[in-house]
């Protein structure tokens, strides 16, 4: 019996080897393994054994069923794998296919990689921001880039005669509509449907009538914070912008307040780091001060709750405005404020 199996086993090897197309395994496995298959009519002579053959030639068995089916598995997805390109062939068969016969289709080829897009280094710096804040407790708000002459100037405190509403006074649609010069005007629009307490930050585009150069630009990104509340200080102020200075630029960049001044805040400061390229040892970016300004900051003017008609007595805030390619520019050493707005995939793909 055992010479019987040994004999099959080299049959089927010998046919293995012989077989080239997926239709032969197929055969092949209804030979052996098929209800009226070779391995079958050995399987019905095993209770006819002697008791102690039973268990040695049914080993046997089962090893050569499992060699025959695990040898048809394998040539049908070889097979398949040719099938397939070959009926590639075929569906596209014209002049420009025609060579793809001749050509051998090397499966090991490493695949081409897709070009994929990211973010562009603005974008990335405003969620960076807006994490920060996220973090703190603020709410992102946006609004309108075309704005009423109220929500740009009088209700922040520029007056139509204020000598710093000609910093702003830029690009008129018509008469009282004109294209925002700081996203303040979002607030303002918060503040008027919301009551304090108000943690909110404004990210968005913003227009002034400078004239292009590499530092500036007629139009920018800025992000705007505001806080109100009972019993807000000049401290509370610090505190959040130092930790939004240490989270976004690195745990050892140093925080100074200058005194400054802005219609809508009061008193009001402006805010430097030390300077990260040259760790404040000077270079051309700092101008060899060590310091580099990164936003502006203050106590939210009276006058501006009164336009919103919050009680300035019960309620005090700060705001601070800080322009997004100033703070990237800085974080990775750019130099040129119109390279944000060329689209060069040269300078896109290294952030
Ligand atoms: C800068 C300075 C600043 C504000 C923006 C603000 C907003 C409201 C009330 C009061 Cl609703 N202030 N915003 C305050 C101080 C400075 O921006 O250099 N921006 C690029």
């Amino acid at each position: 019996m055992l010479e019987k199996l040994e004999e099959v086993k080299r049959n089927i090897q010998r046919e293995i080897k012989s077989i080239t197309a997926l239709k032969d395994a197929e055969q092949l496995k209804i030979k052996y393994l098929g209800r009226k298959g070779i391995i079958h009519d050995f399987m019905k002579l095993i209770p006819s054994l002697p008791a102690e053959q039973r268990a040695a030639i049914g080993q046997r068995i089962n090893s050569l069923k499992a060699e025959v089916t695990h040898t048809v598995e394998e040539l049908s997805l070889k097979a398949e794998v040719t099938h397939t390109v070959e009926e590639l062939i075929k569906k596209f068969s014209g002049e420009a296919t025609s060579k793809a016969k001749h050509e051998v289709f090397d499966i090991t080829l490493p695949g081409k990689r897709p070009l994929v897009g990211k973010k562009h280094p603005l974008t990335q710096t405003i969620d960076d921001i807006k994490e920060v804040f996220a973090r703190l407790g603020f709410d992102v708000v946006y609004g309108p880039e075309v704005e009423s002459e109220y929500y740009n100037f009088e209700a922040l405190n520029i007056p139509a005669d204020h000598p710093s509403r000609t910093d702003f006074d830029t690009f008129y649609i018509k008469n009282d509509i004109l294209l925002r010069s700081q996203t303040s005007t979002v607030q303002i629009r918060v503040m008027e449907k919301q009551k304090p307490p108000i943690r909110i930050i404004a990210p968005g585009r913003v227009y002034r009538p400078d004239t292009v150069d590499a530092r500036h630009s007629f139009m920018f990104h800025q992000v705007e914070g505001l806080l109100v509340d009972e019993g807000v200080s000049f401290a509370d102020l610090r505190g959040v912008l130092n930790q939004f200075i240490k989270t976004y630029f690195g745990q050892d960049v140093q925080m100074r307040f200058r005194p400054s001044f802005f219609p809508f805040t009061e008193p009001s400061a402006e805010v430097d780091i030390s300077c990260s390229l040259c760790k404040g040892s000077g270079c051309s970016v700092c101008s060899y001060s060590g310091w580099v300004e990164i936003l502006g900051a203050g106590m939210v003017d009276p006058n501006v709750f009164k336009s919103v008609h919050y009680d300035a007595e019960k309620y005090t805030g700060f705001a601070f405005g800080m322009g997004v390619e100033r703070i990237t520019m800085l974080k990775y050493g750019i130099n040129d404020i119109r390279l944000f707005y060329e689209n060069d995939i040269r300078f896109l793909s290294q952030f």
